[in-house]
């Protein structure tokens, strides 16, 4: 067999082939350093943890086949992850953790690059095993693939020393937070590279990377050393007191357009690759809700987790009508996916997927 199946450079060309994750058995892990910093202080999730109900994980999954279905429907190849016992501790010589969290979402774990497919590092003790959900998968497009890189960042030890103990307390505030994050201390120390794959986003040549709560400046480091051919750019988003994943905060569609979270605006002093290229970064529209659903970690911003089939086609959560009615006036025809009850689960449409193909090779768009 000689067929490229693993091909990907960035967020917007034609999508083929792409996994979506499943809601089976996904467990609220026990409280855990970088997981607690990014509950929010007043969320109904503080202080339980065990398997989500059952009655909410079938309704994820419903709604997950449904997607899934919606994209086969279109000609795109779907494949789903093989869930591994999500109740299981997880056990290190330098950690021990009560249950993992389950096999959502893949966008977190899996960093696709052209050919390669990467498994970040994570930085969740949870978090640790999560990669073995995807291996049938990257298996077979092994076997089906010559030119498939499977990549394996190296695992982390997540020692106490991973944590600045100073986010660990109950009541930090929102203020002290905001702070925080202005003077980019973050609840992850540089002890070692850490990052969540859902942190990077793809422009051809370029990487733009979030540092925040699940990559630290070693991680970003440790991806520009991987990807030797690429630029790779650590960027921030100091309104956010709980920055982790870069997709509900800068979204691009299309080659010169980008949704930027007004609540999250990139810098001034890091827009100017942007700029000199003559990009457009224009303010997301506001989300349909006012607050998330419950037992949910991520913020109302959900609304700009869309997925991007192609540069004049885009996927946006059902009930998201004004973030519908922006890409509409964007030119963009929007396809709805009805998705909200499995944002519980760890993320928006952006999240719940990670790319295999998408047509297209590795252009320079910041020359
Ligand atoms: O706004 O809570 C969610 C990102 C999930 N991947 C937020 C970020």
């Amino acid at each position: 067999m000689n067929k490229t199946v693993v091909n990907s450079w960035n967020e917007w060309d034609p999508l083929r082939h792409v996994i979506v994750g499943r809601a089976d058995n996904c467990h609220i892990p026990p409280e855990e350093p970088a997981l607690d910093a990014k509950v929010p202080e007043d969320s109904d999730m503080r202080g339980q943890w065990g398997k989500r109900p059952q009655e909410t994980i079938d309704r994820a999954n419903e709604l997950l086949d449904t997607f899934a279905a919606q994209l086969q429907a279109r000609g795109i190849r779907v494949d789903r992850p093989v869930p591994i016992d999500h109740s299981q501790p997880v056990t290190t010589p330098d950690f021990h953790t009560g249950s993992q969290f389950g096999c959502m979402p893949p966008r977190d774990v899996l960093l696709t690059v052209g050919p390669e497919i990467l498994e970040a590092t994570m930085s969740y003790r949870c978090r640790w095993f999560e990669y073995l959900n995807y291996r049938p998968l990257l298996q077979r497009y092994w076997e089906e693939d010559p030119n498939f890189r499977h990549e394996a960042a190296p695992k982390p030890r997540l020692t106490d020393a991973d944590y600045h103990p100073d986010y660990l307390s109950e009541k930090i505030g929102v203020e002290k937070r905001l702070k925080w994050a202005e003077e980019k201390h973050f609840v992850t120390t540089e002890e070692e590279p850490l990052f969540d794959a859902a942190d990077v986003l793809r422009f051809g040549r370029d990487l733009v990377v979030q540092h925040g709560f699940t990559t630290n400046l070693k991680g970003i480091e440790w991806l520009r050393r991987h990807f030797p051919d690429h630029r790779v750019h650590a960027v921030n988003f100091p309104g956010d007191p709980y920055p982790i994943h870069i997709d509900a905060t800068f979204t691009p569609l299309r080659p010169g357009l980008i949704l930027n979270n007004p609540q999250r605006r990139l810098p001034k002093d890091q827009r100017g690759m942007f700029e000199k290229n003559g990009w457009e970064i224009v303010d997301a529209a506001q989300p349909a809700h006012n607050a998330p659903p419950p037992l949910c970690y991520s913020s109302v911003w959900l609304s700009m987790n869309v997925l991007v089939l192609d540069p004049k086609t885009v996927c946006v959560e059902k009930s998201e009508v004004y973030q519908a009615e922006q890409m509409d006036k964007l030119g963009m025809e929007v396809v709805e996916v009805e998705l909200r009850d499995a944002y519980a689960f760890g993320g928006g449409l952006h999240c719940c997927t990670a790319d295999v193909y998408r047509e297209g090779g590795c252009e320079d768009y910041f020359p």
